[in-house]
């Protein structure tokens, strides 16, 4: 393994640490947050997630019972999708995969809700016809939500209009108000 590949896996370790405790504790610049969630590829066996799988395995067995994975919540809940070979327990690999492959699955998400936001704000910055308006943009999983106030009803479908053009954006919820 070469010295980029290392200092990539250590960042995308720490990364799923971190996603583990609170993805809100992910609130990095989308930029970075991308170089980082390409290199977690490849981090489906490491500490973290070894260390917790321990603390699950209660009777020490080195595997996981449903009734043990139910302390997670995300494999307690999609207990037969992390169980690959299907025999009714995780083991450590397919414990790991699961929970690396969620992980990777939140940190996207995050990054696209990151990217649409910024995208939006963007194009309604450009606007000529919304000059000067100060609209405030919000995104989860797509859906875009955009507050503040404008002065005509005219600039508030030209705002949701803009928003609802631009790649990504699954719904647009208006929460403007017309400023009287
Ligand atoms: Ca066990
Ligand atoms: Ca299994």
């Amino acid at each position: 393994m070469n010295q980029s590949k290392k200092v990539k896996r250590s960042l995308s370790t720490k990364l799923a640490t971190g996603a583990i405790t609170s993805i809100t504790a992910l609130a990095l610049s989308a930029v970075s947050l991308q170089v980082i969630a390409v290199g977690s590829e490849d981090t489906i066996k490491q500490q973290p997630l070894s260390a917790e799988f321990k603390k699950l395995d209660i009777n020490s067995d080195k595997q996981l019972s449903q009734d043990e994975a139910l302390k997670d919540k995300d494999v307690g809940e999609y207990f037969s999708r992390a169980d690959e070979n299907k025999d009714g327990i995780l083991t450590v690999d397919e414990y790991a995969a699961f929970k690396s492959s969620i992980q990777q699955k939140r940190v996207a998400a995050y990054i696209d809700d990151a990217t649409v936001t910024a995208k939006v704000k963007a194009e309604l910055i450009k606007d000529n016809g919304l000059d000067g308006i100060n609209i405030s943009v919000e995104t989860h999983k797509g859906q875009v939500i955009l507050s503040g106030f404008v002065s005509t009803g005219e600039q508030l479908l030209r705002a949701v209009h803009i928003a609802s053009g631009v790649s990504g954006v699954q719904s647009v919820k208006n929460a403007l108000v017309i400023k009287g």
